[in-house]
Parts: C-alpha cells; structure tokens; sequence
C-alpha cells in the first residue's frame, strides 16, 4: 500500500499497530482524537474526531487502507457512543466510498453478541446477542459494512476481537484471549488477501478454551499461533474461581453484562 490509515492511533492497539505495521505501507497516517507522539519517519499524524464528517474526509482522501481502530471502546454515555461509533463510522464509510474504496479493518467487538452463556458454542452467523450501548453500536457497524458492500462492493473485514492484551487478564479471558502477536499477523492477512469481501472474523488466539467456531479465519488464511493456556496457571493463583452464578462465569460478555446505561 501506499498510504495505510490507523484511526485510534493513540489507543491500546492503535500503539500496538504503530509501533509493529509500519512495514505494511509507504506511508503510515495515524489519527486519533487523543494526543498522539509526533510523526516519525514514513508517518503523517492527523488529529481527527471521527464525529467531523468534512474531516473524515480529508482523513481517508489519498489512502488504500485503513484501520479502523479509533471510537469508543468501552460501555459510556450514549452521546459519547454515538459521536465515535454511529455517527463515525458513517462519516468513514462515506468518506471510503467518496476517496476510492481503500479496504478495511474493522474493529469490532464480542460485545455484539456478550449475552450468549459460556455454555454456548457460536459461530458467525448466529444473531446478534449485545450486551450495551458500546455492542450495540458495534453491531451498527457490522451492518454498515454489510450494506456498503451489497450497495457498492466496498470490503471490510468485520474482526471481532476479544480481549487483545499483552496476557489474560482474568479466567474469562483465557477463553477471548487474542494475542499481540495474533493481532498483528491478523491486520496482515487482512491487507494482503487478493479478494476480502466483507467477512465476520473472530479475533480470538488458538486457545485451548472458547465458545466461538473459529473456521471463518480460513477465508483470510489467518491462523492464530498463541494459546491462552500458558497463563492459566498464573491466572488461577492470581484470583479465587468467581462463583458460576456470576456475570463473568456465565456470560460470554462476561461484566459487560451488568454495566448500566450511563448518563454522564
Ligand atoms: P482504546 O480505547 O485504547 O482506543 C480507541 C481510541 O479511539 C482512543 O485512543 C480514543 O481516543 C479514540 N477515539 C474515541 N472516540 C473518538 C472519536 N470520536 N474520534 C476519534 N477518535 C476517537 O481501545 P483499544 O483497546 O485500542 O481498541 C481499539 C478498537 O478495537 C476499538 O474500536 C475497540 O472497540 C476494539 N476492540 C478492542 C478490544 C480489546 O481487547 N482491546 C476488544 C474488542 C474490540
Ligand atoms: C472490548 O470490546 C473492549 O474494547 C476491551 O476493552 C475489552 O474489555 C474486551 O472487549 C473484552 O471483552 O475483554
């Protein structure tokens, strides 16, 4: 590519893609609404909130990629969700199908489908379960992509990401876990498959433990080569076995599940 775009640049794995993809284009524009370092060799820094939709489209002109990492990641008050993931991805799929239709990575969550149990196996295709505002407005997304596709073949790669951290955090985690490592050869796959078209991935590390049917990574030829397994020592002498009754012990959400509906 020549111009890869990385929009979140100033978040956990915007950082990450920073520091790990500079190899994947030319150029390397990174775009956040929070402070970003400034702009090393091959990379232009754009300060952005994706809620502006003439600066969304100066953002996206001139780029053959992007990587959709930027919006709100987390359970917040609707204007919030809506400014970054409703009406951003709007502004970023219009300004996409104004500057040439540069492929894309979208970001999005296990949060669209968190009320399923841990006792459910699901893949892909299943309905959508959110467990918030923050999953609803990445199932918005997904849609999105779907109809910029059928209406003007845009691609999108849909990956839903589990819990993309340097380790597991907590036991839910040894079943959602994506590695760094995992992460990284994903985003690759993604930019340099010939046909992508707008599949639903999980972004999930080939851990032993999971709910979720992992077979739609072959479309991509993606394989995951971490396993959460390796930690689950350490997590298990870490913290008591939460009770089985508890959000984190039977939803795949996990305590995303007892998040209220905030306001401010
Ligand atoms: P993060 O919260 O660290 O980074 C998101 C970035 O987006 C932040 O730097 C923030 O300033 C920026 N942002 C928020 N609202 C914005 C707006 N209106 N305009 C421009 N930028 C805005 O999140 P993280 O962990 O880096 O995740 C990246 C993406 O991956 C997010 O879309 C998140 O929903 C998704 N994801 C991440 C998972 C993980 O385990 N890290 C799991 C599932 C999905
Ligand atoms: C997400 O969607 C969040 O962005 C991230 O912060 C984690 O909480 C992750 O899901 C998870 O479910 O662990």
């Amino acid at each position: 590519m020549k111009r890869l775009l990385i929009t979140g640049a100033a978040g956990n794995l915007g950082k990450l893609a920073r520091a790990r993809l500079g190899h994947m284009a030319e150029v390397i524009r990174l775009s956040d609404i929070a402070d970003m370092d400034p702009a090393g060799e091959n990379e232009e820094v754009i300060p952005c909130n994706l809620g502006d939709e003439a600066a969304v489209h100066d953002l996206v002109k001139g780029c053959d990629g992007i990587l959709h990492l930027g919006g709100v990641s987390v359970e917040r008050p609707w204007d919030m969700i809506q400014r970054g993931n409703i009406t951003g991805v709007y502004n970023l799929y219009e300004a996409a199908r104004a500057h040439g239709m540069p492929r894309i990575f979208f970001a999005t969550s296990n949060h669209t489908i968190g009320y399923y149990r841990q006792d459910e196996m699901i893949d892909t295709r299943d309905p959508m379960k959110p467990d918030g505002l923050y999953g609803v407005s990445k199932c918005f997304g997904e849609a999105m992509a779907s109809m910029y596709h059928s209406k003007f073949g845009q691609e999108t790669a849909l990956i839903r990401i589990g819990s993309c951290f340097e380790k597991p955090r907590d036991r839910r985690m040894l079943a959602t876990w994506l590695s760094p490592d995992d992460f990284i050869s994903l985003v690759e796959c993604v930019f340099r498959v010939p046909m992508l078209g707008c599949p639903v991935i999980w972004g999930v590390s080939d851990n032993d433990e999971g709910w979720w049917d992992r077979s739609s990574a072959k479309l991509i030829g993606w394989r995951a080569r971490d396993n959460s397994e390796a930690y689950r020592a350490e997590i298990e002498a870490a913290a008591p076995c939460p009770p089985p009754d508890a959000p984190q012990s039977v939803y795949q959400g996990g305590m995303f599940t007892e998040e209220p509906i905030h306001k401010t």
